[in-house]
């Protein structure tokens, strides 16, 4: 078989597969629109049309107009969290696993809990920064929550993020008194849920929480290392995975999305280079 037909044959089961996998979820008001399950897929015309509001800003009138466009979503309790992070952070190769933040393990969904060896809820926006705790609101907002190895998450505890410190054994991750060092891989990840949190939460009835410069936040609502996270923002892009599950909980969890993974240059336009 040449390369011509192998392509061929590969595209005509893909587009079989494709019409039967897809047609059902398929939104009836909206053909551009996957809406149900894991495979939630939002249109580029839709994404568009949501930031339409924040075109030509910059600075504080940037931040402000995407503040407006995310509030008000959908809160989910802490509970939910758990069934929502099975979906979002499925791992794209086994759909009976999540792939944890730190350690990049995959791991069986169902290994949820507080025991060594299981995974559980990780705050990326350390919950005693602003002490909100895990009511409705900053403490369930699945932008900023991820599946994590119950140890590392521990191990992790209320840091900033920052650069340095010694290897910590659980994960290829950095730390020292004041600030833990999350892999690569994850980096760009983890400053875009951050950027998402001070923008997300202004006040107004709410917590205001912002990036700061300094590490050691104590309970401020204040999360660093901001310089840190904007170099992580560019040195780990956007990918797949975190577009899917922007797109999940988009879709099907809140009505709202992270605008620093639609447009990671956003970071830029209102914190500076
Ligand atoms: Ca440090
Ligand atoms: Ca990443
Ligand atoms: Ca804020």
């Amino acid at each position: 078989m040449n390369w011509k037909s192998k392509i061929s044959g590969a595209l005509v089961a893909t587009l079989a597969l494709g019409s039967l996998a897809f047609t059902p979820v398929i939104a009836k008001t909206d053909s551009t629109k996957i809406v149900a399950g894991p495979q939630a897929v939002t249109s580029q015309s839709t994404i568009d049309a949501y930031y339409q509001p924040a075109a030509g800003k910059t600075g504080a009138a940037l931040k402000a107009s995407l503040h407006d466009i995310i509030d008000n979503h959908t809160e989910v309790s802490y509970d939910t969290v758990w069934t929502a992070l099975k979906e979002t952070d499925q791992d794209p190769s086994n759909v009976n696993n999540v792939i944890e933040l730190y350690t990049g393990k995959s791991i069986s969904k169902n290994s949820n809990g507080g025991n060594v060896g299981q995974w559980n809820r990780e705050h990326v926006w350390a919950k005693s920064h602003g002490d909100f705790g895990t009511s409705m609101g900053p403490g369930t907002d699945l932008h900023h929550l991820r599946p994590s190895d119950v140890v590392v998450n521990s191990a992790r505890g209320n840091l900033d993020f920052d650069n340095g410190g010694t290897k910590y054994s659980g994960c290829d991750c950095n730390r020292d008194g004041d600030s833990w060092e999350p892999p690569t891989r994850v980096k760009g990840d983890i400053a875009r849920m951050i950027f998402y949190m001070a923008v997300r939460y202004e006040g107004g009835g709410e917590i205001d929480l912002e990036t700061s410069e300094n590490v050691n936040n104590g309970s401020n609502p204040l999360h660093g290392k901001l310089s840190t996270l904007k170099a992580w923002n560019k040195l780990d892009p956007v990918d797949a995975f975190e577009k899917k599950r922007n797109d999940i909980i988009f879709e099907k969890w809140q009505k709202n999305r992270n605008p620093f993974i639609d447009h990671p240059e956003y970071a830029t336009a209102i914190w500076g280079n």
